[in-house]
């Protein structure tokens, strides 16, 4: 049976990207982890692991119901893990709106053979991976602001030692 490993997320505009990959070249030593690549920044709102195309139809078929206004994230915490060796970036105090989002979507996930673990949902943007050394965190007072007006579900591969993500299909958020 072909799978595809797929998980839900929110996308990083363009310049947003840049912007990140800009902050965190100035603020992060480059034996502090590999960086993610800026195409590759994003929020996971729901993971899905390996998933069967009939799986894939029905979670996209609950998405596309989904009806939640949009919402306003503002990007002013970082953090490291180091246990999976990731340094990331969040929000000091996540959106309710977001938290529900994810929340849908886990929740169908689950229901439809999809396991989301037991850790809670943190959401968070990962900028470097094997971070598994200590790190010096950049002091608070940096900011982003993002408006979500969309959330997205993604497929991702991994070939010639590089991990892509293709956007599969993406859903408005309402006004
Ligand atoms: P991470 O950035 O914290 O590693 C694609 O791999 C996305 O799915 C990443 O955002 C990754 O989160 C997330 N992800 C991968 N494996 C996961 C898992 N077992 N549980 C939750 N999220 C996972």
């Amino acid at each position: 049976m072909t799978t595809q490993r797929l998980f839900f997320a929110l996308e990083l505009p363009t310049a947003l990207q840049q912007t990140l990959v800009q902050w965190r070249a100035d603020n992060f030593p480059s034996e502090a982890g590999k960086p993610v690549a800026a195409a590759n920044l994003h929020l996971t709102l729901a993971f899905l692991g390996e998933v069967s195309a009939a799986t894939s139809q029905t979670l996209q078929q609950l998405a596309a119901r989904i009806q939640q206004p949009g919402f306003t994230l503002d990007l002013d915490d970082a953090g490291h893990w180091p246990r999976p060796g990731v340094v990331w970036l969040g929000c000091q105090r996540a959106p309710r709106g977001l938290l529900q989002l994810a929340s849908l979507l886990r929740a169908q996930a689950a229901r439809h053979g999809c396991a989301q673990g037991t850790q809670p949902f943190h959401p968070h943007v990962t900028l470097l991976r094997h971070a598994t050394s200590p790190v010096a965190l950049p002091p608070r007072g940096f900011h982003w602001q993002l408006q979500v007006t969309h959330f997205s579900l993604f497929a991702s591969t991994y070939a010639q030692g590089r991990t892509r993500y293709k956007r599969l299909a993406r859903w408005p958020l309402s006004p």
